[in-house]
Order: structure tokens, then C-alpha cells, then sequence
């Protein structure tokens, strides 16, 4: 059973995409980040940089103690690894999941988190802030759609912890101001998954349950 310490946003949703797929038992614990209970001591155990996701495997490979685990690209990985899904097995496209998984950590979520901020969460307008970060995200964009045009999913013939890294942040792109028309192989992408059973349950998970 992995317990997983949730709540709706594009970093939840990437945890119980995967779970949906793999059909894991699980059970979530809700964190209202608006109450502010990512920072209870409980949590901060488990969650030292005091963000949501977080998982405890209560049954590791190792036979050994409960393992937590923070970071919703470290916990796509270490599952992928423990069911041996949505992660090839193929030397390369091992190795190409793994870089598109870490693009998505590293560039598209930080920056289109950057994006939400200076578009609907800043006290003030701050125009240089807005332009600097609505530039990188059509960059960014730019970037997936090309990856996409050539390949059926971002590292390549298989749907795969890249994908589902990546998807919950597309789902928000009105909010980004981006027009996928403008992205037609994102497009392609984003209606494919979309579709997928266990990707329409993972959005379907209520989203506050305290
Ligand atoms: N890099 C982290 C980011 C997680 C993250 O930003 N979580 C947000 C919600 S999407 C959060 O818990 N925020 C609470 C806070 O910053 O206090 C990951 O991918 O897991």
C-alpha cells in the first residue's frame, strides 16, 4: 500500500495519473496547502521542503522500514522502478524518459509555475515578470511540440512517466495563455491522454476531503 499525501494541483495529479495507470493500491491523505498543513511536523517528516506530493511505501523491495519519499519526479521514478511500467526497459528509451522526466522538473513545471504566479497570484502587475515568463513558456511549448511532432510520446513509441509528468501542466494551458492550435503535435498529445480511463479517474479523485 503507498500512502500518498495529495492535493489537486499539476504536482498531485502527476502521483495519482500513475497510480490510476498501474492500478498500485494507495491511499490518499489529503494536505490542504491552503491551511496551511504542509507544514505540521507529521508532514515535514516525511516532506522536508514542505510540499505535497509526498508517498510512504509501506512495502519497499528492500523488506526494510517504511520509505518516504518528496519530489513528484524522485516519486514517478522510484514507482516506475518498483512496478516496472511507464518506464522502458530499453537501454535508451530508459535514458530518454529519464531526460524528458527531468526537462519537465527542472524547465516546463518551475517556469509555468512562474507564469501562474505573475499572471493571477501577484499582488501587483509586474510587467518585465510577466513577459520574461510567458516568453520561456511558448519557448518551452515549442520545445514539447517538436519532441511531439517526431515521436508518438515524449521519449518516444510509449506513454510514460515523461507524459505524465508533463500532461497536468497542459491541462492549465488557457491559464498560460498559450493556444495549442498554435502547438498542433501537443495538441495531438494532450487529446490522446486526455482520453485515457485512468487519467479521466485520476481527475475525477475528489478534491478536498477535510
Ligand atoms: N518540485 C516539487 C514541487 C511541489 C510543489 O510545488 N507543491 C506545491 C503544490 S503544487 C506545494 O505543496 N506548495 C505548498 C507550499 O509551497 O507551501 C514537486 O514536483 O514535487
Amino acid at each position: 500500500m503507498i500512502d500518498l499525501y495529495y492535493a489537486p494541483t499539476p504536482n498531485g495529479h502527476k502521483i495519482t495519473i500513475f497510480l490510476e495507470e498501474t492500478g498500485l493500491p494507495y491511499h490518499i491523505i489529503p494536505i490542504n496547502i491552503s491551511a496551511n498543513e504542509q507544514f505540521t511536523p507529521e508532514f515535514l517528516a516525511i516532506s522536508p521542503n514542505n510540499k505535497m506530493p509526498a508517498i510512504v511505501d509501506r512495502q519497499p523491495a528492500d523488506g526494510g522500514d517504511p520509505l518516504s519519499l518528496f519530489e513528484s519526479g524522485a516519486i514517478l521514478l522510484y514507482l516506475a522502478d518498483k512496478t516496472g511500467q511507464l518506464i522502458s526497459q530499453d537501454f535508451r528509451e530508459r535514458q530518454s524518459t529519464l531526460q524528458w522526466l527531468f526537462w519537465q522538473m527542472a524547465g516546463f513545471g518551475p517556469m509555468l509555475g512562474q507564469n501562474h504566479h505573475f499572471n493571477h497570484y501577484a499582488p501587483k502587475p509586474v510587467p518585465y515578470a510577466i513577459e520574461r515568463y510567458q516568453l520561456e513558456t511558448v519557448r518551452l511549448y515549442g520545445v514539447l511540440n517538436r519532441q511531439l511532432a517526431r515521436h508518438a510520446f515524449m521519449a518516444g513509441d510509449s506513454f510514460s512517466i515523461a507524459d505524465i509528468a508533463t500532461y497536468p501542466w497542459v491541462v492549465s494551458h488557457e491559464r498560460q495563455h498559450i493556444d495549442l492550435a498554435n502547438f498542433p503535435a501537443v495538441r495531438r498529445w494532450f487529446d490522446s491522454i486526455h482520453a485515457r480511463p485512468a487519467v479521466e479517474r485520476a481527475y475525477r479523485i475528489p478534491t478536498q476531503k477535510n
